[in-house]
């Protein structure tokens, strides 16, 4: 069976200590707060975030994200990212052996790492506070990184391209009422590992127009 697709629409932004008074001023309440490790693998050639890939660990759950809408998504200076996101292993696997242009033998994903020789190149761990907009169907998540690094994102989840224009419409009219105007997108978590950690890894991805 095909699942449903997960695409996720989001805005990341900059945020000030009053962010949660402001918050819960627009109708966002409180979901929970989460401490999470996230590991990030690629080929030693970097074959899959040289192509917007991000194939990830987190806690134990294995996550493959890919753009969505490849010309209006990493490749833009666009502040609204579109990415797919697939959960399912058969899935995960079936994507990264096509992006590859291999056919996997492996059924699980440890298997696929050492088939594959993947290399893990980033690790960090992220304390979340999540706030959901029931009224605009939103999520909020407002991010702390273990390696001193803040950042928020405003997130809608469709399951399909024609209820994206809607999502977009939603996420920048949040944004506005929240006071992120910017219109240039904010770096997140990995553009500011990899540009601290991974200099080498992060100047291909500028180079590649991937960040
Ligand atoms: C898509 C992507 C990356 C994978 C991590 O995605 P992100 O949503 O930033 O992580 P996180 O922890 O918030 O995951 P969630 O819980 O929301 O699923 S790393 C880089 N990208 C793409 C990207 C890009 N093209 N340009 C910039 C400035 N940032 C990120």
């Amino acid at each position: 069976a095909i699942s449903p697709a997960v695409l996720e629409v989001e805005r990341k932004f900059t945020y000030k200590s009053d962010v949660e008074d402001v918050l819960q001023a627009l109708g966002a309440t409180l979901q929970g707060q989460l401490l999470f490790r996230d590991t990030y693998y690629d080929t030693m050639d970097l074959r899959l975030t040289l192509c917007d890939h991000w194939l990830r660990n987190r806690q134990g759950s294995w996550e493959f994200k890919l753009p969505f809408s490849p010309h209006e998504s990493g490749r833009s200076s666009n502040p609204v990212t579109q990415y797919q996101e697939l959960t399912q292993k058969k899935e995960i696997i079936a994507a990264v052996g096509e992006l590859l242009g291999c056919t996997p033998l492996s059924e699980g994903m440890e298997a696929l790492v050492a088939e594959l020789g993947l290399q893990a190149f980033a690790s960090y761990v992220t304390d979340r506070r999540s706030y959901v907009v029931p009224r605009e169907g939103l999520h909020v998540d407002l991010d702390e990184a273990d390696f001193g690094f803040a950042v928020g994102e405003v997130e809608k989840v469709v399951a399909t391209a024609e209820e994206v224009p809607e999502a977009l419409e939603r996420i920048n009219h949040f944004c506005v009422q929240l006071g992120v105007t910017g219109v240039k997108k904010v770096p997140g978590k990995m553009t500011t590992y990899l540009r601290q950690y991974r200099p080498e890894h992060y100047q291909k991805l500028k180079e590649a127009h991937v960040l």
